[in-house]
């Protein structure tokens, strides 16, 4: 036809424990689609660089203590920064693939076990920020995350907290309507998760719409 109408990036969204293999995979995919001569973002969250970013460090490293309903929406905050930069990269046709989003956002914050700050809470602050259009779940046990090299040293790095933070991510998942998870065995080689998810990403492009839409509530 005569017209044609420039197609919107697709957000795509991997969530998973800690050692789960995200960044390994957000990269592979990144210079995947680089190298395809798509236009492509690589976004973290949190993003350490920026004045909320450093607030999260400081938390994270120990250095600083915070309230648990302070510091959780300081990290709903640090995407909320961003959504509007990202927004406006998806309509001018960049891909943008996401490392930790809303999802790790609820359910590290509901982990803590605080008896005042329940999963529906965590989840209300990242009600109206983009929803992705291709979600995954990297699973993982506990276990055998913890056999890649042990955790590190910051706040959340424990087995326990981890153990609890993949059954709260399987909660959420299943409560979120609307919000499709494509749940991928991460306990397998480099290679094999990266072909899983490449041709899950293949079989999704083609009929990605033109209209973005919004997390909305649980
Ligand atoms: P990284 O190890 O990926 O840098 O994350 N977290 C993350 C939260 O508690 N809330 C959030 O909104 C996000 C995005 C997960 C550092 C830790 O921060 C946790 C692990
Ligand atoms: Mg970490």
């Amino acid at each position: 036809s005569a017209t044609t109408v420039s197609k919107r990036g697709i957000l795509i969204v991997i969530e998973g424990l800690d050692r789960s293999g995200k960044s390994s995979q957000c990269q592979r995919l990144f210079d995947r689609f680089q190298s395809q001569g798509r236009k492509v973002r690589y976004v973290k969250f949190p993003d350490r660089s920026t004045s909320t970013g450093h607030m999260i460090n400081s938390y994270l490293t120990g250095q600083a203590q915070q309230d648990d309903h302070s510091i959780h929406l300081i990290f709903s905050a640090n995407r909320w920064e961003a959504i509007k930069s990202i927004s406006l990269d998806l309509l001018s046709g960049i891909d943008v693939i996401v490392d930790r989003y809303s999802f790790s956002g609820a359910v590290y914050s509901a982990a803590k076990q605080n008896p005042d700050l329940s999963l529906e809470w965590a989840w209300s602050p990242e009600i109206g920020l983009l929803k992705p259009d291709l979600l995954f779940f990297f699973d993982i046990s506990s276990a055998d995350a913890a056999k890649r090299g042990g955790y590190g040293a910051e706040r959340y790095e424990k087995e326990e907290m981890q153990s609890r933070v993949r059954t709260l991510f399987k909660e959420l998942f299943a409560r979120l309507d609307g919000v499709a998870v494509h749940q991928v065995d991460a306990s397998r080689t480099m290679e094999e998760v990266a072909a899983d998810v490449l041709s899950i990403v293949q079989g999704t492009t083609e009929d990605e719409t033109l209209m973005s839409s919004a997390l909305h509530k649980l």
